[in-house]
């Protein structure tokens, strides 16, 4: 991370009084956590600050408060000077109305974010794909503030680190991530409060529906590859959405024997979507381009018009030949 780079946007933050937070659609804990942790901060320094999604909060964020965030492009101020966009770096991550409101804004626009390969240009960019969240750069920009972090901001920032490594457990982890973390932990970050709606937060609903999910799990003949599927009459039946089954190819993988799980939903009668994720010993974005589909070495996706059964049989076949 460039410290140039964060003292340059420190300062336009100072030179700005009007400041919109816009972080990526469908967001995450750290796109959250990230903008109400800037928010939070910046109006300790008397800046008016709005925050923007295209997306509501998903329910399990619900703790950081989301009565503050905007939806809708009508409801942003006029008089906005400075645009910080936070786990993003290209305007399309930000819904179609960020693209528009862009076209016609005059104001200045800064980055903050830890994915790969920018695709917006600002001369104000901190860009860090070392970094394990985005919360990791606000904090370092905060502390560059001098703004003092209460237990509601260090909250805030947790969440994003803790999901975005899952809970220290993925690869991009590194010393700044427990370092900050431990700051933040002494800046009173409310674990307990993260922990319990992060992963304590399931209905029984959602349980009835992964019994009916898990009981169609169909495994090639060395269990290397796993499939499972869930109809709209379970959704129905059990009062869940399709919320209530995301993640369900990735809780697949985590079994050491398979290398592909693989969810798949129906969508309209007959019509079908299906998650892939692989280990890495299987290029899906190919087996997904066979169905129109798309997406990365390890998850694709694609739809499907037909039969479940034919469906999860050309699924395996193809991943079986492809190996
Ligand atoms: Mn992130």
């Amino acid at each position: 991370m460039s410290l140039k780079n964060l003292n340059k946007i420190s300062k336009l933050i100072l030179d700005s009084q009007n400041i919109l937070i816009v972080s990526h659609y469908d967001p995450d804990g750290d796109a959250i956590g990230s903008s109400m942790g800037l928010y939070y901060s910046l109006k300790k320094i008397g800046k008016n600050c709005y925050i923007y999604n295209r997306d509501k909060f998903p329910e399990y964020l619900n703790f950081l408060e989301a009565e503050k965030l905007i939806n809708t492009k009508s409801d942003i101020p006029n008089n906005i000077e400075l645009v910080l966009f936070l786990d993003l770096n290209d305007f399309e991550r930000a819904g179609e109305e960020i693209e528009k409101y862009i076209d016609g804004y005059q104001g200045h626009i800064a980055v903050i974010d830890h994915h790969q390969s920018p695709k917006i240009e600002s001369q104000f960019m901190l860009i860090d794909v070392n970094a394990s969240a985005t919360a990791i750069l606000i904090y370092k920009i905060i502390v560059a503030l001098g703004i003092e972090i209460d237990n509601k901001i260090a909250t805030c920032l947790m969440t994003g680190i803790i999901t975005d490594t899952s809970s220290f457990k993925n690869s991009n982890v590194n010393t700044d991530s427990f370092l900050i973390a431990s700051k933040l932990l002494n800046d009173n970050a409310d674990l307990k409060l993260i922990n319990s709606n992060i992963y304590n937060d399931r209905s029984i609903y959602r349980l009835n529906l992964e019994k009916r999910i898990f009981s169609t799990i169909l495994f090639d003949d060395n269990s290397r590859v796993a499939i499972c599927y869930c109809t709209l009459n379970d959704y129905k039946e059990t009062k869940t959405s399709k919320e209530d089954s995301e993640g369900i190819a990735n809780f697949l993988l985590n079994h050491k024997e398979v290398e592909v799980g693989i969810f798949i939903r129906e969508i309209e009668k007959n019509s079908w979507k299906a998650s892939l994720r692989s280990n890495g010993f299987v290029d899906l974005s190919k087996i997904a381009n066979t169905f129109g589909g798309g997406g990365h070495k390890n998850a694709s996706g694609l739809k499907y018009q037909g039969s479940i059964e034919k469906l999860r049989n050309d699924l395996i076949d193809k991943i079986l030949n492809e190996k």
